[in-house]
C-alpha cells in the first residue's frame, strides 16, 4: 500500500524537493498551498497532475498555518503517515520588520499543526523544520546538543516550534522530530536569501543587465549545503524506528565574500568591482557564524551531504546564466 504524505510549505524550495522525492518513492503526496491572488506554485508546476486523472498522486488544498480549523478539516479528510512541516515565515531579516506575524505563523503554525494532529488522532509521523538559526551567537561547531540563543524573531519563534515538537514527544508519544538543518540552498532559492541573490546578481551583471549588487555583512560565515541532498534527510528521519532530533550540515564554513567570490569567478568576472555595502541589509543582531556537525545523522541515518559550497554557487550561476535574467535586477527589489 503507498503511504500518504501532507506537506505544508510545498510551494517553497524545500517543499519542491521534498515532493518530487516522495512522488518518486510512491506517496501519495498533498500539499498545504495559500490562496495568492497570483499563482504561487511555479516551483511544483512540473509536478502538476490532473486530479481527475485516476493516476494522480499530488494533490493541493487551500489552507493557511494561521487557520487551525482548516488543519484539523485537511488532517482528517487526508488521514496522512507522514506530515513534513516546512511552512513557515523564513526570511531572517524579515523576522525583524514582521516579528509578530512570523511568531504567528513560523511558532504558533507549529502549535496548531501538533495540535491538529492530537486532537483528531491521525496516527501521523510529524517532521519540524528547525533551524541551525536556533544556536545564533553559540559558537561553533554546533551539534544536538548544543544551546540555543536565537538572535531574530525568527530563530525565536523556530526555539519555541522545536521544543513544542518535542514537548508532543514527551508528553503525548507522537512520533515528533526535529530535523536542524544549516542552510541548504539551489537554483530554487527564494531570490532575496544571499545565495540566489549573488548568483543571480552574477549572470544578470554578466549580460549586462545590472550594474552593481548591494548587499550586507561579507564576514559571515555559513555552512552551505545542497537542498535537494537536504530533503532525502528529512525523509531519512520519519523513517528511524524512533523519533528524535538530528543535525543536518556540510560541517563546512565559507563566508557571504567567499560565495561572492565563487559565484563570480563561475562568470568570468572580479566580484570587488561590482559589489557595494548597503546598511538596509545589514540586521540589528547578526549571527556570525554557523557550521553544524553532522555526524549523528552520518552515523545513524546513513546520511552524508555532498555538495560543497563552491560546487552549489557553480551550479547556482550556471542555473541563472541558462534562465533568463529577471527583468528586474535584484537591486531593485524590495529591501531585504
Ligand atoms: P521557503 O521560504 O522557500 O518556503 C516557505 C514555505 O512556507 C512556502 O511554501 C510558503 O508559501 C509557506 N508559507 C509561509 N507562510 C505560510 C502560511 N502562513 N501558511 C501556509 N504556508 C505558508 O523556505 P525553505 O523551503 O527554504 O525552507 C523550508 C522550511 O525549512 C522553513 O520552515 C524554513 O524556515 C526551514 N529552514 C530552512 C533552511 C534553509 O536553509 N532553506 C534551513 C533551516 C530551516 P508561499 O509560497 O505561498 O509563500
Ligand atoms: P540566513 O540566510 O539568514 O542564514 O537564513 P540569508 O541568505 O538571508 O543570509 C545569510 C547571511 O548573509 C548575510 N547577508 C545578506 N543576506 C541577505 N538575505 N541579503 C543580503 O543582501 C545580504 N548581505 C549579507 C546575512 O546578514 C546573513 O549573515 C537562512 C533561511 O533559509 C532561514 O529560514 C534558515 O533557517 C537559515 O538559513 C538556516
Amino acid at each position: 500500500m503507498s503511504r500518504t504524505a501532507f506537506i505544508t510549505g510545498i510551494t517553497g524550495q524545500d517543499g519542491s524537493y521534498l515532493a518530487e522525492l516522495l512522488l518518486q518513492k510512491g506517496y501519495q503526496v498533498h500539499g498545504l498551498i495559500r490562496r495568492a491572488s497570483t499563482f504561487n506554485t511555479s516551483r511544483i508546476d512540473h509536478l502538476y497532475q490532473d486530479p481527475h486523472d485516476d493516476a494522480a498522486r499530488l494533490f493541493l488544498h487551500h489552507g493557511d498555518l494561521t487557520d487551525g480549523s482548516r488543519l484539523v478539516t485537511l488532517l482528517e479528510r487526508i488521514q496522512p503517515d507522514e506530515v513534513y512541516h516546512l511552512g513557515a515565515q523564513s526570511h531572517v531579516r524579515v523576522s525583524f520588520d514582521e516579528p509578530e506575524f512570523t511568531g504567528l505563523t513560523t511558532g504558533m503554525g507549529t502549535v496548531r499543526l501538533l495540535e491538529a494532529i492530537r486532537s483528531t488522532g491521525v496516527p501521523a509521523k510529524f517532521y519540524q523544520a528547525s533551524s541551525s538559526e536556533m544556536f545564533g551567537a553559540t559558537p561553533p561547531p554546533q551539534s544536538e546538543s548544543t544551546p540555543f540563543w536565537p538572535r531574530s524573531p525568527y530563530a525565536a519563534a523556530k526555539v519555541y516550534a522545536y521544543w513544542t515538537a518535542r514537548n508532543y514527544r514527551e508528553a503525548y508519544g507522537l512520533y515528533a522530530v526535529n530535523g536542524i538543518l544549516f542552510n541548504h540552498e539551489s537554483p530554487r532559492r527564494g531570490e532575496t536569501f544571499v545565495t540566489r541573490k549573488i548568483a543571480m546578481a552574477a549572470a544578470a551583471i554578466a549580460a549586462g543587465k545590472q550594474e552593481h549588487l548591494y548587499l550586507g555583512n561579507l564576514d559571515a560565515i555559513r555552512d552551505w549545503g545542497y537542498a535537494k541532498e537536504y530533503v532525502e534527510g528529512m525523509w531519512r528521519m520519519l523513517q528511524a524506528p524512533t523519533p528524535d532530533d538530528y543535525v543536518l550540515a556540510t560541517g563546512t564554513a565559507y563566508s557571504v565574500r567567499d560565495f561572492l567570490g565563487f559565484c563570480f569567478e563561475a562568470v568570468g568576472l572580479e566580484w570587488e568591482k561590482y559589489v557595494r555595502f548597503d546598511p538596509r541589509y545589514v540586521r540589528p543582531s547578526e549571527v556570525d557564524a554557523l557550521i553544524g556537525d553532522p555526524g549523528k545523522a552520518e552515523r545513524v541515518l546513513g546520511w552524508k551531504a555532498e555538495t560543497l559550497a563552491p560546487d552549489l554557487a557553480r551550479l547556482m550561476t550556471q542555473a541563472e546564466m541558462t534562465a533568463q535574467p529577471s527583468a528586474f535586477a535584484t537591486w531593485q527589489r524590495p529591501a531585504v
